[in-house]
């Protein structure tokens, strides 16, 4: 409870979103009323190697099913990747753009997950992690990038909480506030989530099995967004 108080009232006005003039499909604004956001990267899509087309379908149906709740009016998903060139941020804000999802509360955004403050002028309390099943800094991808952007307490934070995660889960762990990702970036949360692994070279490698690979991919999205409702309220 505690940890939540640290999340504080709604942000008013939430900065209106960096609009990429060349890429008029996608619409990188919130166009309703602005709440608390969860910044979240695409879970398993670089390094897990799983089906991108499948992955925006998981996606898309679970950030659905989550705005269509009357109790997370209010709560904002925002996906994070770093490049406009970004496969799986095209697909999903094409898709979105068709469903008018940006009016419901979703939107897309360019940039680094660690830098959304003090680069975007962004104010995401709560971002995602695709985090390794031993919960270890280093890695690759958004691991990397959120482990070193908050420096050794959080990973002792992280540490405390959980050993290892399995594929589908979240760890929720307040970010220290002596953390340049607290400080900076005003980020008091992270939520670490494990997705499918669909890389032979990775632990937990589903083989190409969709199926699963599908439900877990949607098992995880559904852990992370209600994580964040409950963060919220
Ligand atoms: N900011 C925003 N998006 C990013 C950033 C960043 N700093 N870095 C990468 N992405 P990945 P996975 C995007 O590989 O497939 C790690 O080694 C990236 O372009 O981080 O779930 C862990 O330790 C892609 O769209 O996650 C695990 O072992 C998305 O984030 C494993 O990788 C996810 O890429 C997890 O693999």
């Amino acid at each position: 409870d505690n940890a939540r108080e640290q999340l504080g009232a709604p942000m008013q006005g939430m900065n209106p979103i960096k609009q990429a003039e060349d890429l008029p499909i996608n619409s990188y604004k919130f166009t309703h009323k602005s709440g608390i956001t969860l910044a979240f990267p695409s879970l398993s899509t670089a390094d897990f190697q799983f089906d991108h087309e499948k992955a925006a379908i998981v996606m898309i149906e679970s950030v659905t099913e989550f705005l269509s709740k009357d109790e997370n009016a209010g709560l904002e998903l925002m996906l994070v990747d770093l490049s406009a060139d970004s496969d799986m941020l095209l697909r999903v804000g094409r898709i979105a753009a068709e469903l008018g999802l940006n009016e419901k509360g979703f939107a897309t955004y360019t940039g680094d997950i660690t830098k959304l403050h003090s680069i975007g002028g962004l104010e995401c309390k709560v971002i995602a992690n695709c985090a390794n099943w031993r919960l270890k800094a280093g890695g690759g991808g958004v691991n990397m990038a959120i482990f070193r952007a908050a420096g050794e307490e959080f990973e002792r934070a992280t540490k405390e909480r959980a050993k290892t995660i399995s594929p589908g889960d979240t760890i929720v762990v307040p970010v220290p506030q002596s953390s340049p990702l607290f400080k900076d970036e005003k980020v008091t949360h992270v939520i670490h989530v494990l997705g499918p692994n669909m890389n032979l070279n990775r632990p937990h490698c589903l083989d190409g099995d969709y199926v699963k690979g599908c439900k877990i991919l949607r098992t995880a999205y559904t852990n992370l967004f209600d994580s964040f409702s409950y963060l919220t309220k």
